[in-house]
């Protein structure tokens, strides 16, 4: 279902093998060579949401490739088999036989040459939330593929222009895809709620939610 244009929902995009099998890696990401932490703001502030990252190291509002707020490391390396589930969701997100969107609106993005290069993972607990947000970290237009496993949450999505109305609400699921693309790239975007007790046991996530990210930073 295309939200708006350029940003498509696929609802469980993710067999349950394949979520078993991104939790299985998220939970060694969460440990080694970087453990997943609370990003602190640079005013002060402590986000709900807990954070790891592949390839590049995102600390608002920059990205590195060691993880100086946390241990100084370098963080795990971006892994050839998710940038190919990034290419394989694109290309089923714009196609309209499995997405039912308009390909009259959405903007399509060749995705073979999609090399998406870091990759953030937030994992939720019952009461963490996400403020409204644009990303603007990243020195590229190309789009965002996000992945949900576990507890559902609701999904804010908003407009390029303010951070309030107009926005559409998405109730998102274990195993649901979404795509930003286009003119949704650098839209704000939240989620003001999980829904505990909502997952799977069988994906291996016993509670919360886990969300990532494929981007393309830009940088080199
Ligand atoms: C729309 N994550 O990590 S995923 C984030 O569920 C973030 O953890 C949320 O917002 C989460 O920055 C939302 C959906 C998402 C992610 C990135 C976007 C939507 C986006 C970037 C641009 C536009
Ligand atoms: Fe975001």
């Amino acid at each position: 279902r295309e939200i708006a244009p350029g940003a498509v929902h696929v609802p469980g995009w993710l067999t349950l093998d394949e979520q078993r099998h991104l939790v299985q890696a998220c939970r060694a990401w969460a440990r080694d060579p970087v453990p997943i932490r609370h990003t602190v703001l640079p005013r002060g502030g402590v986000m709900s949401v807990q954070t790891v990252c592949l390839g590049w190291h995102w600390q608002p509002y920059r990205y590195t490739r060691l993880a100086h707020d946390v241990n100084g490391r370098q963080v795990a390396d971006f892994p050839g088999w998710l940038a190919d589930l990034g290419r394989r969701a694109l290309s089923d997100a714009y196609d309209p036989a499995v997405s039912g969107s308009g390909s009259t609106t959405s903007q399509p993005y060749e995705p073979s040459a999609y090399e998406p290069d870091t990759a953030l993972i937030n994992f939720y607990d019952g009461q963490a939330k996400m403020g409204m947000h644009q990303d603007k970290d990243e020195k590229s237009d190309a789009p965002v593929v996000s992945l949900s496993i576990g507890d559902a949450c609701l999904f804010r999505f908003g407009n390029p222009e303010t951070r309030g109305r107009p926005y559409t609400d998405v109730r998102l699921a274990s195993g649901d895809l979404f795509v930003f693309g286009g003119p949704s790239r650098f839209a704000y975007h939240g989620v003001p709620k999980v829904y505990p007790g909502t997952g799977d046991p069988a994906t291996g996530l016993a509670s919360g939610r886990l969300n990532l990210t494929m981007r393309v930073t830009g940088l080199r």
